[in-house]
């Protein structure tokens, strides 16, 4: 089921069944065993975040003290990203409506009390391709607004499988995801959240 939940940003709800989200999860889980989830701090004053990263493909993206950018290595470990899986890149090219693979899959993880205060995607440099964003694991409360930090906002919940496409007029907008939902959801055997968001950046 697909549902128009504001201009331009569409909610797929269950668009992985349970086995395809087990099958995600698995090649996930060998990506973070080559690129280990990492916890980014803020520019300027270090603060940590509550969500863990990491990433595959060209690019990632990364926050630290002097800023936030895409680079074509791990912080830590200074290896390149691991290729994007194939069952990812498949939801990208059946989802994003773009000509040309995304360069960038971010992956964060949500464990019990995580958020991502309200923000935009806005270090791409080619803003005409959507941001695909996959939910798995424990249910989230995202929000999303408008152009501006001040627009209304409205909540909705992102349940495990469910796909969002960022396109169009809220490819800009703010968004963030103010908690999770500890125990609704079995995938993870831990708990908590993983979030990729698939993003097309355009290397020069
Ligand atoms: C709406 N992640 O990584 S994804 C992010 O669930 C991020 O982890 C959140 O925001 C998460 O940047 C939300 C959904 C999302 C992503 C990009 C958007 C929604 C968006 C861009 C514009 C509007
Ligand atoms: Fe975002």
């Amino acid at each position: 089921m697909s549902n128009e939940i504001a201009d331009g940003l569409l909610l797929a709800s269950g668009y992985l069944d349970q086995s395809q989200q087990a099958a995600l999860l698995d090649d996930i889980r060998k990506v973070v065993a080559a690129a280990p989830l990492y916890r980014p701090v803020m520019p300027r004053f270090g603060k940590p975040f509550s969500v863990t990263m990491s990433n595959c493909g060209p690019l990632g993206w990364l926050s630290d003290k002097s800023g936030y950018r895409y680079q074509a290595h791990h912080p830590v470990t200074k290896e390149p990203w691991p290729e994007i899986p194939a069952s990812v890149a498949k939801i990208w090219r059946d989802l994003s409506g773009y000509d040309g693979p995304a360069e960038c899959c971010l992956i964060n993880y949500y464990a019990d009390g995580a958020k991502m205060g309200l923000h935009r995607d806005e270090n791409e440099e080619d803003f005409s391709a959507p941001v695909v964003s996959v939910s798995l694991g424990d249910e989230a409360l995202f929000r999303f607004g408008g152009a501006v930090r001040k627009s209304p906002t409205k909540s909705v919940r992102l349940l495990s499988g469910d796909v969002l496409v960022m396109a169009g007029a809220s490819r800009l907008n703010f968004h963030g995801v103010d908690r999770i939902y500890p125990g609704t959801s079995n995938l993870l055997r831990d708990g908590g959240r993983i979030n990729l968001t698939l993003r097309r950046v355009t290397m020069r």
